[in-house]
């Protein structure tokens, strides 16, 4: 008999808290091991950003993808750490007063609020830093780890995670709206957070020597719930709270920003989420059973609330 939904549900949350736990024991041992040589402040920055209780959704994608293509999450977590170092530099930049300006993340406040300006800007370089050396240092054969670094370092340069933040501050000074935005709307989406969704399932398939094929399976896979992912970030932002969200609500239209709610509206904003989500978990069918974790993660991203 098919297992439920909601059985399936309940048994990927207790799951995704089992590996959390292990994502963040894996972390707090890469920064012990951190040496006098980096100040003592620079380190707590370090910690106290990384360590913050976040939902580690990019480096369970990188264990779960492992496994639904046959590998061992075990010998990938290097590289699900490399991703949350990236993830975690950003929201540090993205939190400071040039950027989005806010005073709380992941429920506590931000790290140049919790420091300051300068340090917060150095912890987030040094993560970025640290994720090219965790994956050239530990993962292997060589080969794939240096496949790794081009694939994390194009999903988190200029013309991807930065360039897809540089267009969202430039639109947000942008007065007049435009019929077009919907296109530049989805373009900085794609950049700005699919593509470290995207990289994360590229990782785990490559690191946990999936196929060709697999790996444009996932791909596929990673690009649509990296759009469902920031369009259900977006209508979070008009319909959640605070002290659900751990982070201020209401800023993006405060802010004159580019939204999936404020340009399509809200229900289109959740038939475009639901639509991509089909289309997500369609790519993974041919995984078979090994890849359901991957699909009941796919849910959690379009039924979120935090
Ligand atoms: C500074 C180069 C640079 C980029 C910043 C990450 C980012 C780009 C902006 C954050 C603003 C934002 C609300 C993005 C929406 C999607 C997103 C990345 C949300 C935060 O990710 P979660 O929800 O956070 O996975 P946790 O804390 O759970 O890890």
């Amino acid at each position: 008999m098919q297992e439920s939904a909601r059985n399936r549900f309940e048994k990927l949350q207790t799951r995704w808290e089992l590996l959390r736990c292990t994502i963040d024991t894996n972390l707090a041992q890469y920064t012990s091991k951190l040496s006098s040589d980096c100040p003592a402040q620079l380190k707590e920055a370090i910690e106290y950003s990384l360590l913050a209780p976040g939902k580690r959704l990019r480096p369970l994608l990188v264990l779960l993808t492992a496994e639904a293509v046959g590998g061992d999450p075990q010998k990938v977590i290097p590289a699900a750490c490399a991703v949350e170092f990236i993830h975690c530099y950003s929201l540090i930049h993205d939190d400071l007063p040039a950027m989005d300006d806010d005073d709380l993340r992941r429920g506590m406040p931000t790290c140049h609020k919790k420091f300051d300006e300068a340090t917060a800007i150095l912890a987030g370089d040094a993560l970025q830093a640290m994720a090219f050396q965790l994956l050239a240092s530990e993962v292997r054969p060589g080969g794939i780890a240096a496949i790794c670094c081009a694939l994390l370092a194009a999903a988190a340069g200029p013309e991807a995670l930065v360039g897809g933040q540089m267009d969202d501050l430039l639109a947000e000074k942008k007065k007049e709206k435009l019929a077009s935005d919907g296109d530049l709307l989805q373009a900085i989406h794609r950049r700005k957070t699919g593509a470290m969704i995207e990289v994360s399932v590229q990782l785990g398939a490559l690191v946990g020597a999936g196929s060709t094929k697999h790996l444009e399976l996932v791909r596929q896979y990673g690009e649509s719930i990296g759009l469902a992912f920031q369009i259900v970030d977006d209508i979070l932002d008009v319909e959640s709270d605070a002290s659900t969200l751990g982070k201020k609500t209401g800023k993006d239209s405060a802010k004159g920003k580019l939204t999936y709610p404020g340009v399509f509206g809200l229900e289109k904003s959740r038939d475009r989420a639901a639509e991509l989500i089909e289309t997500a978990t369609a790519s993974i069918e041919g995984l078979g059973e090994a890849a359901l974790p991957l699909m009941d993660l796919a849910r959690f991203v379009l039924d979120r609330s935090h």
